[in-house]
């Protein structure tokens, strides 16, 4: 299995995450990906290879015009206007009840794009985002050639990041970019398959009005877990999408065979809906020691998980997402790829 990484993700590292009311150490942090690196190596997934450039097309079809400037211009204004910290949003436009404008000053701006507040920028975050999102790109330009798979060790991850906003950890969405790409090779449908603990509220908000790409996610249900608005299961998509919304939320403590029942109606859902190609957001955050995450799997649980995929039999990229236990992360990211090379 080929895998896309790029080391410019380092360029992306908040000083601090605002939790549970102090600063503390980002969970979300650049050595997340040597414990993924480390354990590929280890068992002989050698083919780590930098992506092709960055392409803006299909991003562009999936975010705004507006907060993909943002993204890009941020750190130049922040630090224009004097600001000596991250980027770190604090007032948001809430529930746009009016109109609600995107303001001219970068502090406004910032909370304009904001869906949450535990998410920095800094002055490298744009380039290490565009990095990452060319990791997803070339796994799925590698599928689209004819091969069965490929893996993008993606950070930041993507799956939190909506049209226009971000926060999560995520800027752009990283697997609604490869399945968007898959449309414009000429797939009339594809799936995303999220099975990272936490909701993908960016990716169903990307594709909440479209028929052509299905997203199905197993979450932490939101009355108790980030992302906290989305994710209920009576969520099934608007107009053109309508059915091609499948939220899967379960309650704190659940197990891999509760987990398990979840995935399997998940993917009969992706296999009844014709799916030629499927996107996996690859979240490995369910796991029993997570330190945000209130799921109990196993790391063998994670092959298990990885087989049932494969047993799909379509092409597909899987895209780096959530994991904290990171000691932990690697052992069981690779045991999804295992399992899917398997089957
Ligand atoms: C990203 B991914 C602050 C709560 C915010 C953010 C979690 C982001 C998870 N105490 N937590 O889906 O793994
Ligand atoms: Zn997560």
């Amino acid at each position: 299995m080929k895998v896309f990484h790029s080391s410019r993700h380092l360029l992306h590292f908040p000083k601090g995450e605002l939790h549970d009311g102090e600063m503390v150490l980002p969970f979300e942090r650049p050595s997340r990906m040597e414990y993924v690196l480390e354990r590929l190596r280890l068992r002989g997934f050698d083919d780590v290879g930098d992506p092709s450039d960055f392409d803006p097309l299909a991003v562009n079809r999936v975010h705004d015009a507006g907060y993909l400037e943002f993204l890009e211009t941020a750190w130049a204004q922040w630090t224009a206007a004097g600001h000596k910290g991250d980027i770190i949003p604090t007032s948001f436009p809430v529930r746009r009840t009016q109109q609600m404008r995107a303001p001219k000053d970068v502090d406004g701006k910032a909370g304009y794009y904001a869906a949450a507040a535990e998410t920095a920028i800094t002055s490298g975050t744009w380039e290490a985002v565009k990095s990452s999102c060319a990791s997803a790109q070339s796994a799925q330009r590698h599928v689209a050639q004819g091969a069965r798979t490929a893996f993008a060790l993606c950070r930041p991850p993507g799956h939190h990041a909506g049209i226009d906003w971000f926060g999560g950890y995520c800027f752009i969405n990283n697997a609604a970019v490869a399945a968007e790409m898959f449309l414009q090779d000429g797939a009339q449908k594809v799936a995303v398959l999220d099975v990272d603990f936490h909701h993908g509220n960016g990716t169903q908000d990307i594709f909440y009005r479209r028929g052509d790409v299905l997203f199905v996610s197993l979450h932490g249900q939101p009355e108790d877990a980030f992302p906290h608005f989305l994710g209920y299961a009576d969520e099934t998509g608007e107009g053109a999408g309508e059915g091609a919304n499948l939220n899967l939320p379960m309650p704190p403590g659940t197990a891999y065979p509760s987990w398990a029942e979840a995935l399997d109606i998940g993917l009969r859902a992706i296999r009844d809906f014709g799916a030629e190609a499927l996107v996996i957001s690859l979240g490995v955050d369910a796991f029993k020691d997570d330190p945000i995450s209130f799921f109990k799997l196993e790391s063998q649980d994670f092959t298990d998980c990885g087989r049932r995929i494969g047993k799909l039999g379509l092409p597909t990229v899987f895209c780096m997402e959530g994991g904290y236990a990171i000691d932990a992360i690697g052992i069981n990211t690779v045991n999804v790829l295992e399992g899917f090379e398997e089957a």
